[in-house]
């Protein structure tokens, strides 16, 4: 049963039951017996489709690298995750890694004016969506919006855009963690992703990241405290993979024994409606605002989703639809361009 099919499930059975307790609550409805004929929405807001629920909960294996879109969207249902091999031409890949390091030096050679997490054997590069065209491209390609988008519709959100880098060996492995940890466990559908464009070889002795496949379709109670080490393991994938995992998914980067670099850049995304991680409005820099189209614009969240995200009451051309669970029409005519506002006095 799809998660769609599973919510419009219960949300008939509540009706029914209040339709049965509440003298008068039927008037002008179309009542056949007991049960309130409500018709059922012609349209599911994702095309999520979930696999069920494993209680009791079950680990499942790292699914294989693939070069398929279709069975990527797949192992996303069934395993929380995904591998999609060959996704960066080999220039790009090899331009990724010299702008990574060069903003990396850079970044560290400002000593105590460096941002945190720029000092230590892994090094955590924030925003990148300041650092360079190179870096936004990978959010806007076809692959990110295909499968962040089967996870999180199409109008899912840039939460925040980071890279990192082991310099050398290191001896922690990072606690079991889920991305969307912000949001209540009984949230029975992905709410984040993390979409990782691996940019050297991911390997359990670099610290390749530790994963629970099919945690995501645990039970609620199992989602608060992470489950023990040993029902984890690590991926191996080659440089050029599109990582993509559920933020539901337990997981945690691994300890770099071996000491090669291994470097990353991490779109995190999350749906619309919720909050981003990175704080756009005062971080993004004006001149990525100039130069940003419309699709990044709207992956910023410079844009109205329904009644969110309005700018001093936005004007649109058509009559919101704001009725239930829908998907919306995003007003294209507001600009991002700076205004300046004159304060009427007395
Ligand atoms: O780098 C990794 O392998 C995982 C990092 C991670 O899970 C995180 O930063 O949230
Ligand atoms: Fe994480």
């Amino acid at each position: 049963m799809t998660e769609g099919q599973d919510m419009e499930g219960q949300e008939m059975g509540r009706q029914s039951r209040e339709g049965q307790n509440e003298e008068g609550q039927n008037k002008g409805k179309k009542v056949q017996g007991d049960r309130v004929n409500i018709k059922p929405a012609a349209r599911r807001q994702t095309r999520y489709e979930a696999s069920p629920k494993l209680d009791p909960p079950e680990v499942l294996p790292v699914p294989a690298l693939t070069r398929d879109l279709v069975q990527a969207k797949s192992d996303l249902s069934v395993y929380g995750l995904c591998l999609l091999e060959n996704t960066l031409a080999d220039v790009e890949l090899e331009n990724l890694r010299t702008s990574l390091a060069a903003q990396a030096t850079a970044e560290r050679a400002l000593g105590k004016q460096a941002p945190p997490g720029a000092d230590g054997p892994q090094q955590l590069l924030s925003n990148m969506v300041n650092k360079g065209a190179q870096f936004l491209d990978l959010v806007l390609k076809d692959e990110v919006d295909e499968l962040c988008g089967f996870l999180l519709g199409k109008d899912f959100l840039i939460s925040s855009i980071t890279g990192g880098i082991f310099h050398g060996p290191t001896s922690e492995a990072q606690v079991l963690h889920r991305d969307q940890g912000q949001v209540p466990a009984t949230a029975d559908f992905p709410a984040a992703c993390n979409a990782f464009w691996l940019l050297d070889d991911f390997e359990p002795s670099r610290g390749s990241t530790w994963v629970v496949p099919g945690s995501h379709r645990w039970p609620a109670e199992y989602q608060i405290e992470p489950p023990p080490r040993n029902v984890a393991m690590q991926i191996t994938a080659p440089a050029g993979t599109l990582f993509v995992f559920d933020g539901r998914i337990w997981h945690g980067y691994g300890a770099n024994s071996e000491g090669h670099p291994r470097r990353h850049v991490a779109n995190f995304l999350c749906l619309p409606w919720m909050r981003q991680q990175e704080n756009w409005g005062v971080t993004c820099l004006q001149e990525v605002l100039d130069e940003a189209d419309e699709k990044l614009r709207r992956r910023l969240g410079l844009r109205t989703y329904g009644t969110l995200g309005m700018m001093s009451g936005t004007r649109t051309e058509k009559t919101a639809r704001s009725l239930g669970n829908y998907e919306v029409e995003i007003p294209n005519h507001v600009s991002v361009k700076m205004v300046s506002y004159t304060r009427c006095v007395g």
